[in-house]
């Protein structure tokens, strides 16, 4: 990764991409280019052959304390309707590619919704998670009340939005929100220990899964299930199952290639 960003850091380790948010001094605020980028950069290691996983996380003490207000501040509604930004938001929601987040400090307004975006979410014992816009007058607009309210339930997600109050690690372990809770000085490493762990499954079958997964939000169990056969069937035209289950018939490690 030899480009240059603004806004986030870029690196490659091994088969794991990882892009940090890098606005430390504002807490990595998002603003319209840091959208630009993160929504580049992840598609280009969707499309990246080397990479299997991606991690997403913030430098500095925070994940991200949301949308840069400075930027927002004197916004009217016609001009955000005519930027469109959603639609490049949006497109996170369409990666292949399992993105994992990493959390630590803040991860409010925005920088939740960019959280909850991820398919799986490893938080620090110091992360505190929220939904401040409704103390500026505002609401979510970036998946906050439909992704929250899909993994906790109405009832929770309503109290959380209306109050605005801030959710800790190990409450959003409760509630769902999140996978793990980890020392803040381990955050990055068993993040990564787990990206590389998953990196070396099949490709395809993390890419169905996950598809498949994310069916299940939106779609009927009967609808679902349709959908997970046929990506279950598709598998068998992979090159990687014939060798899967070559190799635990050959009592040996599977050779992976992502065909
Ligand atoms: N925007 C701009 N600057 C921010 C910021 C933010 N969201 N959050 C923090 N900062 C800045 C502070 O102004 C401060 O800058 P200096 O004064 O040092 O120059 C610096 O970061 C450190 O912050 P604090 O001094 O306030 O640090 P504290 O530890 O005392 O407090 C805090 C941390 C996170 C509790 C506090 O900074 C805070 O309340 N921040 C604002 C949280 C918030 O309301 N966030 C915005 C919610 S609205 C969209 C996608 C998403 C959205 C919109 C559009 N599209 C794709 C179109 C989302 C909207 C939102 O997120």
């Amino acid at each position: 990764m030899n480009k240059e960003y603004q806004f986030i850091d870029v690196s490659l380790h091994g088969s794991v991409g990882v892009v940090a948010l890098n606005r430390p001094k504002v807490l990595n605020a998002i603003n319209r280019p840091m959208v630009t980028e993160i929504v580049t950069v992840i598609e280009e290691f969707d499309r990246n052959e080397q990479v299997k996983v991606i991690v997403l996380c913030g430098n500095g003490r925070a994940f991200a304390a949301g949308a840069d207000i400075d930027e927002m501040a004197e916004a009217n509604a016609i001009e955000l309707e005519l930027l469109n930004q959603f639609t490049e938001w949006d497109r996170i929601a369409w990666v292949k590619k399992p993105i994992i987040g990493a959390v630590q400090g803040f991860a409010l307004g925005g920088g939740f919704e960019l959280a909850l975006c991820c398919d799986i979410l490893f938080a620090a014992h110091d992360a505190e998670f929220g939904f401040p816009e409704i103390s500026l007058g505002v609401m979510p607009g970036a998946g906050g009340t439909q992704r929250l309210t899909k993994l906790m339930g109405k009832s929770k997600a309503m109290e959380w939005l209306l109050t605005g109050d801030r959710m800790s690690a190990n409450e959003a372990l409760h509630y769902g929100v999140i996978n793990r809770v980890i020392a803040k000085e381990l955050l990055l490493e068993e993040t990564m220990k787990f990206a590389n762990k998953i990196a070396k499954q099949a490709p395809l079958s993390l890419r169905l899964i996950k598809e498949s997964v994310l069916k299940a939000v939106d779609y009927s169990l009967y609808e679902g299930m349709q959908y997970e056969r046929k990506n279950f069937y598709l598998l068998f035209a992979s090159k990687d199952q014939k060798e899967g289950m070559q190799a635990f018939i050959e009592k040996r490690k599977p050779n992976f290639e992502g065909e």
